[in-house]
C-alpha cells in the first residue's frame, strides 16, 4: 500500500541515468548531466575539447535554438543559408548587441563567442529578429 505525500523508494535508490540525453551521463556527485573526463559539452553531445561546439544558422532559424555549454566553451556560428544573417547578442528590446555583435555574416561565412561567464545569453539575428531568436545556457564547470 502507498500513502499519499510520502516517497515510495529512498531517494539513493533512484536511477537518474536515463534523465540525461544524448551522450550525457549523470554524475552524482554533482546532481548535473556531464560529459567524460577530456570531452567538453556542446547540447546533449560530447565533442573533443579541441573541437568546435557548432551552431548552424540557417534560413531562417538557429540550429539548435536551445545550446547548454559549460564556461569556458567556444560556439561558433555557421551560415549553411543562402540569406544574409547575424549573431547579435540580447534581444531587440533589450541589450542589442552588447555582449557579442557578428556584423553580416553571408552564406558560408562564420563568427565565434567564447562564453566565460555563467548564465542565460539570448541572441538574435537582426535581419529577422522577429523569428530568428535563440540562446546559448552557459553552465559553471567542475
Ligand atoms: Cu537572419
Amino acid at each position: 500500500m502507498r500513502w499519499c505525500g510520502e516517497a515510495d523508494e529512498p531517494a539513493d535508490d533512484v536511477d537518474n541515468t536515463e534523465e540525461c540525453a544524448g551522450d550525457l551521463s549523470y554524475e552524482a556527485s554533482s546532481e548535473s548531466c556531464v560529459c567524460e573526463a577530456g570531452l567538453t559539452r556542446c547540447g546533449d553531445t560530447c565533442v573533443d575539447t579541441e573541437e568546435v561546439c557548432a551552431v548552424a544558422i540557417d534560413d531562417f532559424a538557429f540550429s539548435p535554438a536551445s545550446l547548454t555549454v559549460v564556461e569556458g566553451t567556444t560556439v561558433v556560428w555557421t551560415n549553411v543559408g543562402t540569406e544574409t544573417h547575424t549573431v547579435t547578442s540580447g534581444t531587440p528590446e533589450e541589450e542589442p548587441g552588447a555582449v557579442f555583435s557578428s556584423g553580416d555574416l553571408a552564406p558560408e561565412d562564420s563568427t565565434e563567442v567564447t562564453f566565460n561567464d555563467v548564465g542565460a545569453f539570448p541572441y538574435y539575428c537582426e535581419p529577422h529578429a522577429e523569428s530568428m531568436r535563440a540562446e546559448v545556457v552557459v553552465l559553471a564547470a567542475d
